[in-house]
C-alpha cells in the first residue's frame, strides 16, 4: 500500500502566530508531498512496498539513500504536523510535565536544550525530544531527514516531539534567523499530543 499525505487537522493559516500560511502550504503540499511520492517510487515493486513506515525506518541501513531521505521525510513530517496546533503553547502537564522537570530541571530548560539542538544543527535537519533506549527523556538532533528510529541513528529512541529546522520550514518569514523561528515555534506546540506520544512510547 502506497504512503499518502496525512490530513492536516488545521488550515494553513491557523499557525500564523509562529508559521505563515504560505510556508505551511508549500511545506505540506510540495515538500512533504514530494517525500511521499519519491518514497513510494523508491520502494515500488520491492519487498518493502507493503511494510509500515516504522519497519522501513528500523531497517533503513538495508535500503537505498532515496528511501532514507524520502521515507525519513515522510515519517518526520507526519510527526511534525501532529504535534502542532493553533491551540498549542503553554507547558506540558501530567506525567510528561513531571518527567521533563525531573530530567531537565525545568520546562524552560527543556525548551532551551531543544532550541540549542536545532540552532546548532549545521545545514538541514531536526531537533528531537525522545524516549531513549533506557526509557529516559533525552534531546538530540539528526541531519537531513534522518530520525532517531533509524537503525543508523547516532542516538536512538522513540521521538515524541520533532522540530523541523530545514530552511524551507521558516525562511519566508524568518529568513536566516533560525533562532527566532525556534523561539516562536513553542507557541504552536501541542503538548497534549506530545503527552499522548509519551504515554504510547512508555
Ligand atoms: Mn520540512
Amino acid at each position: 500500500m502506497a504512503f499518502q499525505l496525512p490530513e492536516l487537522t488545521y488550515d494553513y493559516g491557523a499557525l500564523d502566530k509562529s508559521i505563515d500560511a504560505q510556508t505551511m502550504e508549500i511545506h505540506y503540499t510540495k515538500h512533504h508531498g514530494a517525500y511521499v511520492t519519491n518514497c513510494n517510487n523508491a520502494i515500488a515493486g520491492t519487498e518493502w512496498d507493503d511494510k509500515p513506515i516504522e519497519v522501513i525506518m528500523a531497517n533503513i541501513s538495508k535500503l537505498p539513500p532515496a528511501v532514507r531521505n524520502n521515507g525519513g521525510g515522510h515519517f518526520n513530517h507526519a510527526l511534525f504536523w501532529s504535534v502542532l496546533s493553533p491551540q498549542g503553547g503553554g507547558e506540558a502537564a501530567g506525567a510528561l510535565g513531571d518527567d521533563i522537570a525531573k530530567t531537565f530541571g525545568s520546562f524552560s530548560a527543556l525548551k532551551d536544550q531543544m532550541s540549542t539542538a536545532g540552532a546548532t544543527r549545521f545545514g538541514s535537519g531536526w531537533a528531537w525530544l525522545i524516549l531513549d533506549a533506557h526509557g529516559k527523556l533525552a534531546v538530540c538532533s539528526t541531519p537531513n531527514q534522518d530520525n532517531p528510529t533509524m537503525d543508523i541513528a547516532e542516538v536512538k529512541g522513540t521521538p515524541i516531539l520533532g522540530i523541523d529546522v530545514w530552511e524551507h520550514a521558516y525562511y519566508l518569514r524568518y529568513q536566516n534567523r533560525r533562532p527566532d523561528y525556534l523561539k516562536a515555534i513553542w507557541d504552536v506546540i501541542d503538548w497534549h499530543a506530545v503527552a499522548e506520544r509519551y504515554a504510547a512510547a512508555k
